[in-house]
């Protein structure tokens, strides 16, 4: 069974501005997802399960959005040999360094890979590319957004050198 799925799991629905943009880019890239709210604290036993059973329904991937004491991707982590990326959510008195810390900060054996805070978007590329490694069409399609970005620079670049144009002395 191939595994072309990613799970995007989310310790609150509060979490859910945040990953707006990463399931606006796994829609783009046409990668088929299942979104789940689980907390390391709150659910601890499902989310235990939720990891443990994800190979075997066919994902290849999981994304684990967490804020302040962000435990819930290391948790994730710990039940699965599935690569693990981790957004720390800012939020609360410390807006988002202590799900940073908490995240990044994993024990060898463990691995999480983390991306900025709030960076959902970069979590859904990174899964793209994960699972593009053994799908040629998912390639091509992060080839093409590769261009499109580099499309955005040349435009940025043209409305530069529109406001330079009216800038006075
Ligand atoms: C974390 O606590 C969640 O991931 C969320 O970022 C934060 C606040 O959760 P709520 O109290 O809004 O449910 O576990």
């Amino acid at each position: 069974m191939s595994n072309t799925k990613v799970l995007v799991v989310m310790g609150s629905d509060s979490d859910f501005p945040v990953m707006e943009s990463c399931f606006k880019l796994l829609n783009k890239f046409e990668i088929p997802f299942e979104a789940k709210i689980c907390s390391a604290h709150r659910s601890p036993v499902q989310a235990a399960q939720l990891s443990s059973t994800a190979m075997e329904k066919g994902f290849g991937v999981i994304i684990a959005a967490a804020g302040l004491a962000a435990h819930l991707p290391g948790v994730l982590a710990a039940y699965t040999i599935l690569p693990v990326i981790g957004v720390p959510c800012k939020g609360g008195a410390l807006q988002g360094v202590d799900a940073l810390y908490a995240i990044v900060q994993m024990p060898t054996g463990i691995p999480v890979a983390t991306v900025a805070i709030d960076g959902a978007a970069n979590a859904a590329i990174l899964a793209a590319q994960i699972l593009a490694l053994g799908d040629k069409i998912l390639s091509g399609r992060l080839i093409s957004y590769k261009a499109e970005l580099e499309a955005s620079v040349e435009q940025r670049n043209e409305r530069l050198a529109e406001k330079l144009a009216s800038v006075g002395e």
